[in-house]
């Protein structure tokens, strides 16, 4: 039968999920981010993603890439570590000694769906052992195979924009827009992960519990590497420990707010994701 699923919204006032930075710390108190992202031409979506974790407070983010990468990450981002990988010899080893190091794992902006990125997504979740936030090329990949989301897995955010939701599910992007609460919910409990719907008010679904629906946010976000954003903040907050049911529409919220501030100095038309950045800067200092 119908099962609708209860609904809430995030207001400013939860914030404060976010705790007080602890004073007593060192970088490794903020965590371990693993990033699988990027390809050749396409080395855009990992240097967004992995900032974003930055810009949540992860105290450490190491990149995963192709070895054609790794000048031009080292050069932009400096404070990530980068681990990477040569199309001339197997990756699962180094990959697998990589996760080994994580408290978390984001797999997928921009890895492209070849060979080699479909082997590393099915090497994530089948040896992960900790909890793994798939992304953009990632759910293409699983979008050949959803059998992949029935294997054992620990916990599991997916984060589909309607596009790549309708390569997974088969349904209509209309559809989707017109389901998108009972959309995810029914994602989330088909393959119990946690369900990032995103459009204009992103759907999150917690298997057999509450969903959320986002409030903030603006058409400003609608821009390249917006989601390539999301899913480094999500998983940084991840990675510091924050319960994934929480990190998830929390992440969803703050990259909203982001965006908000992000606009007000950048203009919506004008400003990037990179923009987005800032904007999470500007949140956070107002919480601190
Ligand atoms: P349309 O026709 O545009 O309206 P793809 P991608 C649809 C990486 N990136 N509502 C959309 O519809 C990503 O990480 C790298 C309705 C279109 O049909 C990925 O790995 C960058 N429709 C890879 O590129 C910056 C929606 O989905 C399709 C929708 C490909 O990701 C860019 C497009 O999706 C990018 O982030 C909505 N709310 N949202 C870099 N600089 O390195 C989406 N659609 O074909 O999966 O392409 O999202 O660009
Ligand atoms: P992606 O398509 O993967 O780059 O993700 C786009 C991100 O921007 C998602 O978090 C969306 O929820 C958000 N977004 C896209 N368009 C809008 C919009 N018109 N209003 C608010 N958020 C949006
Ligand atoms: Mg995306």
């Amino acid at each position: 039968g119908e099962r609708k699923p209860a609904v809430a919204a995030l207001e400013d006032a939860d914030l404060s999920l976010l705790a007080a930075r602890e004073s007593h710390s060192n970088k490794g108190t903020f965590g371990r981010l693993l990033v699988i992202a990027g390809s050749q031409g396409m080395s855009g979506a990992a240097y967004l993603c992995a900032k974003a974790a930055y810009a949540s407070g992860c105290g450490l983010v190491r990149i995963f890439t192709p070895e054609e990468n790794r000048a031009i990450l080292q050069t932009q981002l400096p404070e990530a570590v980068i681990t990477a990988y040569s199309s001339k010899k197997a990756e699962a080893p180094q990959l697998l000694e990589a996760m080994s190091w994580a408290d978390t794992i984001v797999c997928g902006p921009g890895i492209g769906t070849p060979d080699t990125a479909a082997g590393m997504v099915r090497t994530v979740i089948k040896n992960a052992a900790v909890p793994v936030l798939l992304d953009a090329d990632a759910l293409n990949v699983i979008a050949k195979d959803t059998n992949l989301l029935l294997l054992p897995h620990t916990e599991l955010v997916v984060t589909p924009h309607l596009g790549e939701m309708s390569r997974l599910t088969g349904d209509s992007v209309a559809y989707l827009q017109n389901h998108l609460i009972e959309a995810a919910d029914e994602f989330a409990r088909q393959y119990n992960v946690i369900c990032v719907l995103k459009d204009e008010h992103t759907a999150t679904a917690i298997p057999y519990s509450q969903t959320w629906l986002n409030v903030s946010g603006n058409a400003g976000l609608a821009t390249a590497g917006s989601g390539d954003v999301l899913s480094g903040i999500i998983g940084g907050l991840m990675a510091q420990g924050i319960r994934v049911e929480q990190a998830a529409p929390l992440g969803v919220y703050l990259h909203g707010k982001a965006g908000e501030a992000a606009g007000a100095r950048r203009s919506m038309r004008g400003m990037t994701a990179s923009d987005i950045h800032d904007g999470m800067c500007e949140i956070l200092a107002g919480l601190e």
